[in-house]
């Protein structure tokens, strides 16, 4: 049995003070749900095993290139991370595990692993991190890392990335993701056929490394910190990556790697016909990598995602188990609230899509029927599923009200008291 962070008391009692209006919200929306030939239990049980990583990185305040504006009761260390992380998967039940940055979160594995584990936490993929030069390193990544021209610090970069492996074997992490920072600011300041052959050439020391039931997920982003080129800029690149690469790498997709505008569901769909899909890195964007909370600019976009996403899985197309990771920066609001609200516009992506009519969709697709087959996915987005996704929550434990949870057990005040305030730390926005 793992220990909870917020008293059972005071979820209880919120939960008792909304029950009874929930219970008849679920009946109305099972009654409605029938109508359209759907059984709301068979959803909810679905929506109950649905889970999404928390970014240990995530759980303190953010920061853009201007500011940071530190919030009260930051975690100091990746133990306090895990607490706050403790914090969200005790009242949502939808994030499990923790992904980890290296050496942001470095500690002791058995430590770390201890750690989780008394509140019932995993771990997802591991983060290297070859964007920024820790403390007392040889070679700098100023000009780059993996790409760099220099053997000694591509050596370097590649040698963080066993070492962030043999870190997740200890703690149980399947995967490792890879973002570098490389790239140029003005042309012909880089080669771009030598930078990616000598990425190319440093992946295959990493994927050598890598554990047979684990995964590589190289992760694109079309500009920033470079902005006149970038090595691993798009989805093209990075399957080309993930084919070089061989069997155990795939593409992660982070929904604010892309310009304005891509259909990125459309690059999600061609990942999975491809077999090359490993991942996410979900938030919501309005102009480029803006890292805001998923679903709160364009949950249509998100609903789009995991349309492609879900019929993947009701096709039981082969190999296919994409793992769900946010990857958000908070700087106006308490970063708890944020996840938490977060991993919940996940899963509510995640159901409305699993209400998707598919037959009608498919047979309305044949008989170019455009008007209906986009009706039949507004059909379901416009389901208003939260009570499937509150009484998911009441079953296995968590909170009908999250956020209103949180806030009358006070956690954030009691924290504040505890944790010196952090004035500088890094944003890690990646
Ligand atoms: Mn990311």
């Amino acid at each position: 049995m793992s220990e909870s962070i917020i008293s059972a008391d005071v979820v209880d009692k919120d939960n008792a003070a909304r029950k009874a209006d929930l219970e008849r919200d679920y009946a109305s929306l099972g009654e409605r749900l029938d109508r359209r030939g759907i059984a709301i239990d068979a959803i909810r049980d679905k929506v109950e095993k649905f889970a999404v990583a928390i970014p240990s990185w995530g759980v303190g305040t953010g920061g853009t290139r201007f500011a940071r504006f530190p919030g009260a009761g930051e975690p100091r260390d990746i133990f306090d991370k895990i607490e706050d992380c403790a914090v969200i998967k005790q009242l949502t039940q939808a994030t499990p595990t923790v992904s980890l940055h290296i050496p942001w979160d470095k500690a002791d594995p058995n430590r770390l692993k201890q750690a989780a584990s008394r509140f019932g936490l995993g771990f997802d993929a591991m983060n290297s991190n070859t964007f920024s030069d820790a403390k007392d390193q040889k070679f700098s990544y100023k000009f780059g890392s993996l790409s760099h021209a220099d053997a000694g610090t591509r050596r370097q970069a590649v040698e963080h990335n066993l070492e962030c492996i043999e870190i997740g074997k200890t703690l149980g992490s399947k995967a490792l993701t890879v973002w570098i920072g490389d790239g140029s600011n003005f042309p012909g300041q880089v080669n771009f056929a030598r930078a990616f052959e000598r990425y190319l050439d440093a992946m295959r020391q990493v994927y050598t490394g890598l554990p047979d039931d684990w995964k590589l997920f190289s992760e694109h982003k079309m500009y920033e910190p470079a902005f006149y080129s970038t090595v691993v800029q798009d989805w093209g690149t990075n399957y080309i990556i993930a084919r070089e690469l061989g069997d155990k790498a795939f593409c992660l997709v982070d929904l604010g790697h892309h310009a304005p505008n891509v259909n990125i569901e459309m690059i999600v769909s061609r990942l999975i016909q491809f077999k090359k899909l490993g991942g996410f890195h979900f938030n919501d964007s309005k102009y480029g990598d803006d890292d805001l909370d998923a679903g709160s600019i364009d949950p249509y976009r998100l609903f789009l995602v995991f349309n492609e996403l879900v019929d993947a899985e009701l096709s039981g197309a082969e190999g296919f188990d994409p793992a769900h990771m946010l990857d958000q920066s908070h700087n106006v609001t308490d970063p708890i609230e944020s996840l938490m609200l977060s991993a919940v516009e996940v899963q509510r992506a995640y159901t409305q899509a699993l209400l998707v009519d598919r037959k009608a969709l498919e047979s309305f697709q044949d008989d170019n029927d455009a008007l209906m087959a986009t009706q039949t996915l507004k059909a379901a987005y416009r389901t208003d599923v939260q009570p499937i996704l509150a009484v998911a929550r009441l079953n296995t434990g968590g909170a009908i009200d999250p956020v209103a949870a949180y806030r009358a057990a006070g956690y954030r005040a009691k924290v504040a008291a505890e944790r010196p305030a952090v004035a500088g730390g890094s944003g890690g926005i990646v």
